[in-house]
Parts: C-alpha cells; sequence; structure tokens
C-alpha cells in the first residue's frame, strides 16, 4: 500500500492527492504535524509531500505526480499540460497563502478550517492551529511581497481568468471530456483551500469556473483509507 506523507493545507499534498483520487489509487495517510515535522524524521526528510511505494521513498510533489502517473495512472502526457502545471508550480501556488493567510485572524480561520480533518486530537490540533496561525500570518504577507505580489485577491481572480479562457477555452476539461495533468494540477491547489474564500473569488471571477471545479471535485472521490 502506498503511504502518503502530508500535511492537510499543503498545496502540494493536494497535486499528489487529485491524481491518487481520480485515478482511484489506494493509499493510507500520515498527517505531519506541521510545526514540529516529526514524523519525517525516520526518513530524514523537512518537506511533505513524500510517498513511500514498497519502501522507495519518492519526495517533490511533481516527481511524485510523474512517478504515480507513469507507473499507475497512465494518464497522457502532453507539452501544453506540461506548461499549465509549471504555471500552477511557478504562479497559481503562490497567490494562495497572501489571501488564507492575510492575518492572524484569517490564519487562525484557515487553520481551524483544515485541521477539522487531521486526525490530531483536540490538543494537539489546538497547539498546531496557534502556531501555524502566527507563524503563516508573519511569513505569508512577506514571502508575497518579495514575490511582488501586491493584490493577492486580484492575481488570484486574474490567473483565474487565464486559466478558464486558454486553459480551459470553453471545453468541460483542458483534457477535453475527461481531467488530465493540467486539469487535475489546477484544481489539486485550489482544493487545498477548499471552504475558504479563495474559491469564492474564483467564482466570481469567471462563470466557466464553478462548473469545472463541481466536475473535478465529483471527479476525485477520496482513496485513501485510515
Ligand atoms: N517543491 C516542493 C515544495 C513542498 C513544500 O513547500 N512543502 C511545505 C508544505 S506546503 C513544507 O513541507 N514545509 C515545511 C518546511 O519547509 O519545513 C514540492 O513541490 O513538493
Amino acid at each position: 500500500m502506498l503511504t502518503l506523507y502530508q500535511f492537510e493545507s499543503c498545496p502540494f499534498c493536494w497535486k499528489v492527492k487529485a491524481l491518487l483520487h481520480y485515478a482511484k489509487i489506494p493509499y493510507r495517510i500520515i498527517e505531519v504535524n506541521p510545526m514540529t515535522s516529526e514524523e519525517l524524521k525516520p526518513l530524514g526528510l523537512k518537506q511533505v509531500p513524500v510517498l513511500v511505494d514498497d519502501g522507495e521513498v519518492i519526495k517533490e510533489s511533481s516527481v511524485i505526480v510523474d512517478y504515480l502517473n507513469e507507473r499507475y495512472a497512465k494518464l497522457p502526457v502532453t507539452e501544453d499540460a506540461a506548461q499549465w502545471r509549471t504555471w500552477v508550480d511557478q504562479q497559481l501556488v503562490f497567490l494562495l497563502p497572501p489571501i488564507i493567510h492575510k492575518n492572524f485572524l484569517t490564519s487562525w480561520k484557515t487553520f481551524g478550517r483544515v485541521l477539522r480533518t487531521s486526525g490530531f486530537s483536540p490538543i494537539k490540533r489546538c497547539f498546531v492551529r496557534l502556531g501555524g496561525a502566527v507563524a503563516m500570518s508573519r511569513s505569508a504577507p512577506k514571502k508575497a511581497q518579495a514575490r511582488g505580489i501586491s493584490d493577492a485577491p486580484a492575481a488570484l481572480q486574474a490567473a483565474i481568468r487565464h486559466w478558464v479562457d486558454q486553459g480551459l477555452a470553453g471545453r468541460a476539461f483542458h483534457g477535453r471530456d475527461a481531467p488530465d495533468l493540467a486539469d487535475l494540477a489546477v484544481f489539486a491547489v485550489l482544493r487545498a483551500t477548499d471552504g475558504l474564500v479563495t474559491i469564492q473569488l474564483a467564482e466570481a471571477a469567471s462563470p466557466g469556473f464553478a462548473p469545472w471545479y463541481a466536475a473535478m471535485k465529483t471527479r476525485t472521490p477520496s482513496s485513501a483509507s485510515s
């Protein structure tokens, strides 16, 4: 059985999960404490996601997605989808933290939402929520500024319009009748913020977003076992 070390709130982890779910690949989750990463210490690693497949340890979300696709999912690999995946990794993913961790209160609410499904005990959840909100509300605005993102909500809405207009271009999915690796990558990082204001912003940015997002959700039911 595949094992995924992850944080529930991590968009890079969702890239891996979106493919696992879409391809109905069973796996189990080890939820890593984002404050200590103690669960990763035996592997000698510091960042999630990490996939362990029959003793083989694979890190870096894009490497994991390629590994899973080559070995199990076997979705078509196209140059256009590869370009969208790069766009997700280099642009889209960085627009989310300054919105969901804009200040302490927003970050506190964000952690409250994402930790609900973490499986952590109430005490651990409270500790992670507080520590996470302090750390992320300090670092996210600074990192956004360093990347030249001055108005993250407007930048996210422009990115969503770009995806709907150029990526979907009137089709149900980028992959036409069924999602491909581009659909899964764009969906995954947004799915990491499901239920938060980012999704409302995306829905308001373009009428083409909501039907695509809903269809992606329907096609990616969890394949994780507890
Ligand atoms: N390039 C990596 C980025 C992974 C990453 O930034 N993970 C974050 C969580 S979203 C992390 O583990 N942070 C903890 C740390 O850096 O100590 C990938 O695509 O897998």
